[in-house]
């Protein structure tokens, strides 16, 4: 089976001459033109950021390499039927943002996920760094350590020291550039296990690694909740719902990966890469974004906001009480977490992906009553914000649904919700930091001004 390196080898020059063709022929042409309004609100809408692997529609939401999640549900390969289900492995996604649109074999995911095995040594993080996650404090909040725990692995960056040594040189930036990105991608489920034993088993492992297991299935392991896991008392779920929380797993990372540029994660790892900074350092940074409580931390804010209603409403299926507590919360000027979307403008399909796996399991979750008032929420936040009036999108997005199915297999320690979401989000901006590489992308620095130039630029004719 070819590797991912001689896919994306075999790719380059068409993709970099197209690139280039593209850029000589079109580059006078305007796109856009920017407002006052969009340089003082978050440049909201700019079309200024050149984002290969997923654009998001406002209506239809995500498309992976222009294939919408459901295509990539039934294109992607996963464990389960026939090879394609419904659940892809995410090192199939892994695979299809890392070639630009190439979808694998099962074959060739599998050896993706056995490479990325492979790449963590049997399973250990570099002594020196299991020392230092392990001397934390143990209340260190669990991103702060996530991103030390890969500022510590930057030490292993081949590009870094080849830079240093001067054996790279333009044209092979991109081959340790992935060299890295892959290595960091492998190491995510050590760290993600190494933070979650500091948080709840004085750092004692919870789980053991398992070579010939997919990168979901360790991190599941390595969290203590799979069948391997050494601490019984943690998880105490049935093989079935053991196999259920594994596919859950696989699915959530599946549908993180990316949502276009322009999201802080994936923004801010493309912003520090564009120094040339090695992918460490670059996604350390993403990872210090996606800790935002409007970013990455909502799904921990739904888990909460769930819990809370429920102990204040007398049931979840009272859909009165569910409106009178929303209107109370808006009353205070907070927020709806899980609801509305900075680009979106209408339900995130990743969060009906995540309600199908309800429906596909509807027994499970009967009497899970934080599923029941999620699913319930839908029927009225987004009528109540409506009527608000305030928000542009009133329905929910994936955050609405992820944490609490998180919450029912076990998973009770909210803060450490938004390191999986990190998991997952290495594969979609370290897949573009290596194109980034091969086409060549220079450093970003768009001018900033402010107020008396801005006054200066409308008042001129
Ligand atoms: N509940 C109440 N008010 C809301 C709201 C919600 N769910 N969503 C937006 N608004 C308000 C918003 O605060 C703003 O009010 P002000 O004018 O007083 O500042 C107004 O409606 C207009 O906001 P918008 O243009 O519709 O949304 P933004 O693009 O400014 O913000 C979000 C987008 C996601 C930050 C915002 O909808 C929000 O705070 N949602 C709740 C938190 C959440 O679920 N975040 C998850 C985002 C997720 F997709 C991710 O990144 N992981």
């Amino acid at each position: 089976v070819r590797s991912l390196k001689d896919e994306i080898k075999e790719l380059i020059p068409q993709k970099t001459q197209q690139f280039n063709l593209f850029r000589k022929k079109f580059k006078d042409v305007k796109i856009d033109t920017i407002t006052v309004n969009s340089i003082l609100s978050g440049m909201r809408g700019n079309k200024s950021m050149f984002w290969q692997g997923t654009t998001l529609d406002p209506i239809e939401g995500i498309r992976f390499n222009n294939f919408t999640l459901s295509q990539c549900q039934t294109s992607l390969p996963g464990l389960n039927q026939n090879n394609h289900s419904n659940i892809f492995l995410p090192e199939s996604m892994l695979w299809f943002l890392m070639t630009g649109g190439k979808i694998p074999t099962l074959q060739q995911s599998l050896q993706l996920s056995n490479d990325l095995s492979e790449r963590t040594k049997n399973g250990n993080l570099p002594p020196n760094v299991n020392n230092i996650l392990s001397q934390l404090p143990k209340k260190m909040h669990p991103m702060t350590q996530l991103s030390i725990g890969l500022l510590l692995l930057q030490e292993n960056s081949f590009f870094q020291k080849n830079y240093e040594n001067g054996t790279l040189n333009k044209d092979t930036y991109w081959e340790d550039t992935l060299e890295d990105s892959l290595n960091l991608i492998a190491m995510m489920p050590l760290l993600a296990g190494k933070i979650y034993s500091n948080m709840i088993n004085e750092g004692k492992p919870l789980g053991q690694f398992n070579p010939s297991k997919d990168w979901s299935y360790n991190i599941c392991s390595l969290i203590g909740i799979n069948k391997n896991s050494d601490s019984s008392n943690i998880s105490n779920l049935s093989n079935r719902q053991l196999e259920d929380f594994v596919n859950l797993m696989r699915l959530y990372l599946g549908i993180h990966v990316d949502h276009e540029g322009g999201n802080v994660s994936a923004h801010s790892t493309h912003l520090v890469g564009s120094a040339l900074t090695d992918p460490y350092l670059s996604y350390s940074s993403g990872i210090n974004g996606l800790a935002g409580p409007l970013h990455g931390l909502a799904a921990q804010e739904v888990v909460r906001f769930l819990i809370e209603m429920n102990s204040n409403i007398s049931s979840p299926k009272n859909l009165l009480e569910i409106e009178n507590y929303l209107w109370n919360l808006l009353s205070c000027k907070r927020v709806i977490p899980g609801y509305g979307h900075a680009v979106l403008r209408n339900t995130d399909p990743r969060f009906t992906s995540l309600l199908n796996f309800v429906h596909e399991r509807s027994q499970e979750f009967a009497n899970d009553s934080h599923v029941q008032l999620m699913q319930n929420l839908t029927k009225v936040a987004p009528k109540v914000l409506t009527e608000h009036g305030k928000c542009q999108n009133p329905y929910p997005n994936v955050d609405s649904a992820s944490g609490i199915l998180f919450y029912h297999y076990g998973l009770k320690q909210t803060l450490f919700m938004t390191v999986i979401f990190a998991c997952s989000r290495a594969i979609g901006p370290l897949s573009q930091l290596v194109w980034d590489r091969i086409y060549g992308l220079p450093i970003e620095r768009p001018k900033s001004l402010d107020l008396n130039s801005l006054k200066k630029l409308v008042t001129s004719p």
